[in-house]
């Protein structure tokens, strides 16, 4: 028989809404996790909404047969901006599916590799960024990390340079992002008939939306008016056909998507990136055998895709630092069946309701990752010890069809940045004692870290 789904104690009315942290609302959804175990409920505002935060649960919820994606509250906010993107599209929407069999090739292996020298131009820029400065420059990690991605991905998604290592300020586009990101979270959190009495902030959102759309049509216009021979996925979009009905994706849905990428890929590769360099100077025995590698395999050669497969440490380093800091916190679900779904054996979970699952908690579920769960220890994400892993209990890149498309994307990427760096410079934090605060927009990163690079001996 159906139990009863575990929650904070309610208010008349108001619901627990109290109990959320409106500035850093996962880092309460977290704690609320740990403190009732592996399933809570929440009520906000009327709306009721359940929160999976033991592996075997999400298991259960990666069964594509019985449950599958929800555009939420929260994603839903993000339709008014960039409508049936990949990310925001309900699940079997129409041009969800164009879109997805137009663009599983361009995301494919072969595909990404075309895009290494790119990615590697833009990584240059950052390490020339580190040595011009020297050791007596605070590097702002998440800050550089976002110039480094946001231009990696306008480069390879449409041939366009953003030149942010160039400027102080970032391009205007990330600040129109961020706000777009940010009050669609307000937006999805304050009951609808209250929109009126925020006219400003209501004109300032479209103002941004209208923004990022006109420059993206702009992007988009200006391929069609001058068609290139390069392979990025513009190109992909623009000239691509779904091969099961032979439909071309209609402007308005590249232009959805074109917005999609460059949201949904640079944010969370910048946090991933910074989190990496946060645990790796916390831990100077894996920096250790993180430099030792890249100096094996690469030495002073000029980094190349070939030595990119032969770094198991480092693609260790990077699954474990995804463990602890799923820069994509978690993704929602709902049963398929319209009598809805027990889960567990025994929570009933009605038909439509979302359940979030909680990342940070199912990836240190200690019934899977044991007594050091909390710790950062690459060893358990070797190759060896990964692929014993229960099933569905590492899921930073989200579950199925609905699983991130740019996953190859960012993780060649990120491995190229950490060979790169790893091999011009010295790392050491700014402030030893730092102690790790996360700042959450759609995604998280760790907030006002900083740390310093000396060119390593032998390249001047
Ligand atoms: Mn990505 C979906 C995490 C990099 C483009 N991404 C998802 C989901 C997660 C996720 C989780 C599932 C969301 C959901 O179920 O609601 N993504 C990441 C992480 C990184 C990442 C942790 C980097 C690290 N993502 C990228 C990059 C791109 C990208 C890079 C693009 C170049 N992601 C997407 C798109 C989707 C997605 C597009 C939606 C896919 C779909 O539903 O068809």
């Amino acid at each position: 028989d159906a139990e009863p789904i575990p929650h904070p104690p309610t208010l008349p009315f108001i619901g627990n809404i109290l109990d959320m942290n409106t500035e850093l609302p996962i880092l309460k959804l977290h704690d609320l996790g740990k403190q009732y175990g592996e399933i809570f409920s929440l009520y906000i505002g009327s709306r009721r909404r359940m929160f999976v935060s033991s592996q075997a649960l999400a298991n259960e919820l990666c069964d594509e047969k019985r449950y599958h994606k929800s555009v939420a509250e929260g994603l839903h906010q993000l339709r008014n901006g960039i409508g049936d993107g990949l990310f925001t599209a309900f699940d079997e929407e129409e041009n969800w599916m164009t879109a997805h069999r137009v663009l599983v090739p361009a995301f494919g292996p072969l595909n990404i590799s075309g895009m290494f020298d790119s990615m590697k131009d833009i990584a240059s820029q950052l390490v020339m960024k580190w040595a011009r400065h020297g050791t007596s420059h605070k590097i702002a990690v998440p800050e550089d990390f976002t110039r480094l991605t946001l231009d990696t991905l306008a480069l390879c998604a449409m041939d366009y340079r953003f030149n942010s290592f160039y400027t102080e300020e970032m391009h205007p586009f990330v600040a129109a992002m961020v706000n777009f990101l940010k009050y669609a979270e307000i937006r999805a959190k304050r009951p609808a008939l209250l929109t009126p009495f925020y006219k400003a902030d209501e004109a300032k959102w479209q103002a941004d939306i209208e923004y990022m759309r006109n420059l993206s049509k702009e992007l988009v216009q200006n391929r069609l008016d001058h068609p290139r021979e390069v392979k990025d996925l513009l190109n992909a979009m623009v000239n691509g056909k779904d091969p099961q009905t032979g439909k071309h994706l209609p402007e308005k849905a590249i232009i959805n998507n074109m917005i999609t990428f460059l949201i949904a890929g640079h944010e969370t590769t910048s946090g991933m990136l910074s989190f990496t360099f946060y645990y790796l100077l916390k831990n100077p025995e894996a920096y250790r055998k993180a430099q030792e590698e890249v100096d094996r395999v690469v030495g002073r050669e000029s980094v190349t895709l070939e030595h990119l497969s032969k770094l198991p440490y480092i693609t260790a380093v990077l699954r474990e630092a995804l463990r602890l800091q799923p820069t994509a916190p978690g993704f929602t679900l709902t049963p398929r069946s319209e009598q809805g779904d027990t889960l567990g054996g025994k929570y009933f979970i009605p038909p439509g309701e979302p359940i979030l699952v909680l990342l940070h908690n199912v990836h240190r579920d200690p019934a899977v990752y044991g007594e050091d769960a909390e710790e950062f220890r690459p060893e358990r994400m070797l190759d060896e010890n990964f692929n014993k892993l229960p099933p569905n209990s590492w899921k930073p890149f989200g579950n199925g069809a609905r699983g991130c498309i740019g996953r190859p994307f960012a993780w060649q990427e990120m491995m190229l940045v950490l060979a790169m760096t790893l091999q011009y410079f010295n790392f050491t934090p700014d402030d030893p004692q730092y102690s790790l605060q996360i700042s959450s927009t759609l995604t998280i990163k760790p907030k006002d870290f900083y740390m310093r690079a000396s060119v390593r001996e032998g390249w001047t």
